[in-house]
C-alpha cells in the first residue's frame, strides 16, 4: 500500500482508493497547492491576500484552509483522459474523473517527494506518468505527462489534459485557445461591491492559462461543450473524434486540449505544460518563455530542490523506529520551514500562530526568527498587549479570528526567543531599539518585560488570567465576554512565560529584573494553585457567572489536556499533583491515535464556554486528538523526563507504520496534521482519522522536543547541553546536529551508570555542557545515559 525509499525522502501510495484523501503539498513564497493521490488539487497564491487561479464550480466563500475537505467531481484539479481511438475504451489518471478499476496487472503510483510530485498509472496497456513542481519565486505549475504503449501492439490514442478553471467570476468571465500564447486563457473581474475595492483589483491576475509546449489538435474552453449530456466519467466531447474548439462568453471556462498520436510497441510520448494566473498577456508570454521547455522544467527544478533543502533542518537521527527516522530527517524540518517560510500564506497571521511558525526557523534559519520577533515587538500595543494578528503586508488588515480579543498573544514572545537564544546565543538582540507602528521606541528588552507586566497586570481580583474571548483556544469565546472570565491555561502559561523570561534576564545580567518576574510566576502559580486544582488536575477556566469548568463534576469537557501541561511548564504543580495528573491524563485523555485536547467531547452547546461546544463531537477543538495540544503536553513531558510518556504520545502523531493505522488515518506520513479524529468511544469508526490540514502550530513544538528532549541536545548560553532521554525500549541511537555553525556527531548508549556520562572528542565533559564552541568543527561526542532515567511522576 505505502512504500517509502530506502531514505525516506518519498513515499509511495499504491492504491487510489484505499486512502482517497490522501495528499501532498509544494509551496514557494508566493503559492501553495495541495494535491491527493487522485488529482484533486487546492491552490492559492498571494497578490497580497490569497487567491485562486482555479477555481470551485461555486463561488467559494472565503475563509482559512479548511479541515478535512470534502472533494466533488467538479472539484478543481488536474487530470488527463486517454482514449483509444480503436476500442473507443477510456481511462484518465491519475484517478480521477474516469475513476476506472484497476485491473490485473494495473500498476497505480503516487509519489510525494519533498520538491515534486508525481504519479505513474498503468492500464489498458498504456501508461501515464504526471509529474509537477512549481518555480522558486513565481506562482505558476509546471507539469509533464508522459504517455508510454506498455502494450504489446500498435496504438492510436487521444490524449487530454484537463485542467478544469471553474467558476471564476459572477461579474465576467470567458475563455478561448490563444494562438499567440499557445494555450487556453481564462479571463475574468474578481468580484466585488464597493467601490472603493476598486483599485484594489486594478492589478489582479485575472487571468488563468494553460499553456501547451506542443500545439494541440483540437480543444475545448468552455465546460459545458466538452461535458454536455454526459459526465465527467465520461464527456460528450471525447466520443467525437475531435474536440469541438469551443469558446467561452460568460459560461464557465475550463481547459481541456486533445493530442492525437499513433505509438508504436514501447513508444512514448511526452508533453509540458504549464499552468497559472497572470495580469496580461504580457505577462503570459513572459511566464511561458521563463518556464515552458525542457530546459527550463529541468533548470527550476533543480532550484526548487534546492530550495526546499536550505529548510533541511539541523538534526539527522537513527534510531531502532526506522520510519521515524525517515520523517524526523526528511518531512518535520520541511513542514517547519514551511510555517516559517510562509506564515500559512496569510496576511495577518494571528500572533500567537506567527511566533510559533518562525519560532520553529530557529532550527533552519535562525535569521528569520529574529526578524520576526523584532516584527511582532514593533507591533506591540501602547498598553503592553500584544496584538491578535500581526500584519505582513502593507495593506493587510486583520481579519476572522483576528477581530476577536484574545488574551494569550503575550505569552508565545519569551517561548520563541528562548529557542532563539537556545540556538544563536544572540543576546544582542535584546537591545535593538524597536520603533512601534503605534510611535513609541523601546528595546527588545523593555518590549518584552512590558509584554510581561501586561500579563500580570491582565488578572483578576484573585490573580487569575482574564480570557476576553478566547486563549490560545480561539472559539472558547463564551467563557469571558464580560471582562470576568478567566482561563485556568492562561493563568499557568503567563507563570511559564513569565519564568523563561526571568531566564533571559538573569543570562543577560539583569538579575533584579528576573527576581520581579519570577516572584510574579510565584504568585500567579499560588492563585492557580488555590483556584483550579480540583484535586486530581487543574480546571480549565471560571466563567463570567463564576462557573468553575473542566472538573470532576463536568460531564463533558471534563479534563483539559493543556493546563496540565502547561502547570508543569510554568511550575505550579508539584511533583505530588504532577503524578496525581499524569495517571488521570493516561486514562481519560490517552487514545491510540493520541492524547485528545480534552475529554469527554461536548455533544451540545455550553453557551458559557462558547463555540468551541459547537464543532462535532472528536473534530476540530471540540476534543480532537489536537497535535499542538499534544505537543505542549510532550515538551513538558520532556521537560520532567517522562521519557516514554513524551516518546508515545510524540510517536503516535505520525501516521503508521502499520497498514491498519495508515487507512485509519487516511494519511501519508509526510506531514502532522491539526488534528487527527477524537471521539475515541462516542464515534470509533472515524476515531484517528486526519484532517489532512497542514497548518499547525504543533511542528515546531514537536521539532524542539526531538531536538532538545529525545536526543537532549540543547543549546545554553555558552555551549551545548547533552542529556538524552530515550524511551526506555531503546539501548541506543546515532544523532547529527548541527549547532552554531558546528557539527555534533554524537552517539548515545545505554550504560550502568546512574548519571549521564558526555565523552567529546575523547574527554569527559563537566556538567555535560560543551563549551567553547568551534565554527566547522565536527565533533564527535559518546553519550552513556543511566540505565533507568529517573522521571518524575
Ligand atoms: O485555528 C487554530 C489557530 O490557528 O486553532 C488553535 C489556535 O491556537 C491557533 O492559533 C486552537 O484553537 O476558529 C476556529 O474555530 C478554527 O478552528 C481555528 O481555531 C483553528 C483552525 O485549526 C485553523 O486552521
Amino acid at each position: 500500500l505505502l512504500e517509502a525509499t530506502p531514505d525516506g525522502d518519498r513515499y509511495e501510495l499504491t492504491s487510489p482508493t484505499a486512502m482517497p484523501k490522501a495528499g501532498a503539498f509544494l509551496w514557494n513564497q508566493k503559492m501553495m497547492i495541495q494535491v491527493t493521490c487522485r488529482g484533486y488539487a487546492t491552490a492559492q497564491y498571494m497578490q497580497p491576500e490569497p487567491a485562486k487561479y482555479a477555481y470551485a464550480p461555486m463561488l467559494e466563500a472565503k475563509t482559512f484552509m479548511q479541515p478535512e475537505q470534502p472533494y466533488y467531481d467538479h472539484h478543481p484539479g488536474r487530470f488527463v483522459y486517454i482514449k483509444d481511438e480503436e476500442t473507443g475504451d477510456v481511462f484518465s489518471a491519475p484517478y480521477e474523473p474516469v475513476r476506472r478499476k484497476l485491473g490485473e496487472g494495473d500498476r497505480f503510483r503516487f509519489s510525494v517527494g519533498k520538491s515534486d510530485i508525481s504519479w505513474t498509472v498503468e492500464t489498458l496497456g498504456i501508461r501515464v506518468e504526471m509529474s509537477f513542481h512549481i518555480p522558486i519565486n513565481d506562482v505558476a505549475e509546471l507539469w509533464s505527462i508522459k504517455v508510454t504503449n506498455v502494450s504489446n501492439r500498435e496504438r492510436k490514442l487521444s490524449i487530454y489534459p484537463y485542467f478544469p478553471l471553474g467558476y471564476m467570476s459572477w461579474m465576467n468571465q470567458e475563455a478561448e485557445y490563444n494562438e499567440k500564447v499557445g494555450g487556453i486563457v481564462g479571463s475574468c473581474k474578481t468580484p466585488y461591491q464597493k467601490a472603493a475595492d476598486y483599485p484594489k483589483t486594478k492589478y489582479l491576475k485575472d487571468k488563468t492559462y494553460f499553456l501547451c509546449e506542443e500545439q494541440p489538435v483540437a480543444w475545448e474552453s468552455r465546460q459545458w461543450a466538452f461535458e454536455r449530456e454526459g459526465n465527467l466519467q465520461y464527456p460528450e466531447a471525447i466520443k467525437e473524434e475531435e474536440l469541438s474548439n469551443s469558446d467561452s462568453r460568460y459560461e464557465t471556462p475550463t481547459a481541456v486540449v486533445q493530442y492525437r498520436v499513433t505509438l508504436k510497441v514501447n513508444g512514448e510520448q511526452e508533453y509540458r505544460f504549464l499552468f497559472g494566473p497572470a495580469y496580461d498577456e504580457k505577462e503570459i508570454i513572459d511566464m511561458k518563455s521563463r518556464y515552458l521547455g525542457k530546459e527550463q522544467f529541468s533548470k527550476t527544478a533543480k532550484e526548487y530542490q534546492d530550495y526546499i533543502a536550505r529548510g533541511s533542518g539541523a538534526l539527522k537521527i537513527e534510531t531502532p523506529d526506522k520510519d521515524l527516522d525517515n520523517f524526523v530527517n526528511n518531512w518535520l524540518p520541511r513542514q517547519v520551514y514551511y510555517h516559517g517560510d510562509v506564515n500559512r500564506l496569510t496576511t495577518d497571521p494571528q500572533t500567537r500562530n506567527y511566533l510559533q511558525d518562525n519560532m520553529g526557523m530557529s532550527f533552519i534559519k535562525p535569521e528569520v526568527a529574529r526578524a520576526a520577533i523584532v516584527r511582532a515587538v514593533s507591533q506591540q500595543e501602547k498598553t503592553g498587549a500584544m496584538p491578535d494578528g500581526i500584519l505582513l503586508a502593507e495593506d493587510a488588515e486583520l481579519k476572522y479570528i483576528n477581530q476577536i480579543p484574545h488574551t494569550d498573544h503575550c505569552v508565545w514572545l519569551p517561548i520563541a526567543l528562548e529557542i532563539y537564544l537556545n540556538e544563536t546565543a544572540d543576546y544582542a538582540l535584546l537591545d535593538e531599539e524597536v520603533p512601534s507602528m503605534h510611535g513609541d521606541t523601546y528595546t527588545v528588552f523593555e518590549r518584552f518585560s512590558r509584554a510581561m507586566d501586561w500579563l500580570l497586570s491582565a488578572r483578576d481580583r484573585r490573580g487569575l488570567s482574564y480570557i476576553a474571548q478566547g486563549d490560545w483556544c480561539d472559539p472558547m469565546n463564551m467563557v469571558g465576554p464580560k471582562g470576568i472570565g478567566v482561563s485556568g491555561w492562561l493563568t499557568v502559561a503567563t507563570a511559564y512565560a513569565l519564568n523563561l523570561w526571568a531566564e533571559v534576564c538573569e543570562a543577560a545580567g539583569q538579575d533584579s529584573v528576573a527576581e520581579k518576574y519570577r516572584n510574579g510566576a510565584k504568585e500567579v502559580n499560588n492563585c492557580a494553585n488555590k483556584h483550579f486544582w480540583d484535586g486530581d488536575w487543574y480546571a480549565r477556566g471560571i466563567t463570567d457567572d463564576d462557573v468553575t469548568f473542566g472538573i470532576k463534576e463536568d460531564k463533558e469537557g471534563r479534563i483539559w489536556l493543556n493546563p496540565q501541561a502547561w502547570s508543569i511548564l510554568g511550575g505550579a504543580a508539584s511533583n505530588e499533583k504532577i503524578s496525581k495528573m499524569l495517571i488521570q491524563v493516561d486514562e481519560q485523555l490517552s487514545t491510540p491515535y493520541g492524547v485528545v485536547m480534552f475529554a469527554p467531547p461536548f455533544t451540545a452547546m455550553r453557551e458559557d464556554v462558547g463555540r468551541v461546544t459547537q464543532k462535532y463531537p472528536g473534530q476540530g477543538e471540540n476534543g480532537s486528538v489536537y497535535n499542538h495540544a499534544g505537543a505542549f503536553y510532550v515538551w513538558a513531558l520532556y521537560s520532567i523526563a517522562q521519557s516514554d510518556r513524551a516518546f508515545t504520545v510524540l510517536r503516535q502523531m505520525i501516521p503508521g507504520p502499520s497498514e491498519e493505522d495508515y487507512l485509519q488515518r487516511g494519511q501519508l506520513p509526510v506531514y502532522i496534521p491539526n488534528y487527527y479524529r477524537g471521539g475515541y468511544k462516542l464515534y470509533p469508526r472515524t476515531a484517528g482519522r486526519s484532517s489532512q490540514l497542514f497548518n499547525t502550530g504543533t511542528v515546531s513544538w514537536v521539532y524542539r522536543s526531538l531536538v532538545e528532549g529525545l536526543c537532549g541536545l540543547k543549546g545554553v548560553k555558552d555551549g551545548l547541553s547533552v542529556k538524552p532521554l530515550l524511551p526506555k525500549a531503546w539501548d541506543a541511537i546515532k544523532i547529527r546536529r548541527s549547532f552554531r555553525g558546528a557539527t555534533f556527531e554524537v552517539s548515545v548508549k545505554r550504560g550502568d551508570g546512574e548519571d549521564v556520562k558526555v565523552i567529546s572528542d575523547g574527554e569527559v565533559v563537566q556538567g555535560g555542557v560543551i563549551k567553547g564552541i568551534q565554527n566547522g568543527k565536527t565533533y564527535k561526542v559518546e553519550v552513556e545515559i543511566s540505565k533507568a532515567q529517573i522521571a518524575v511522576g
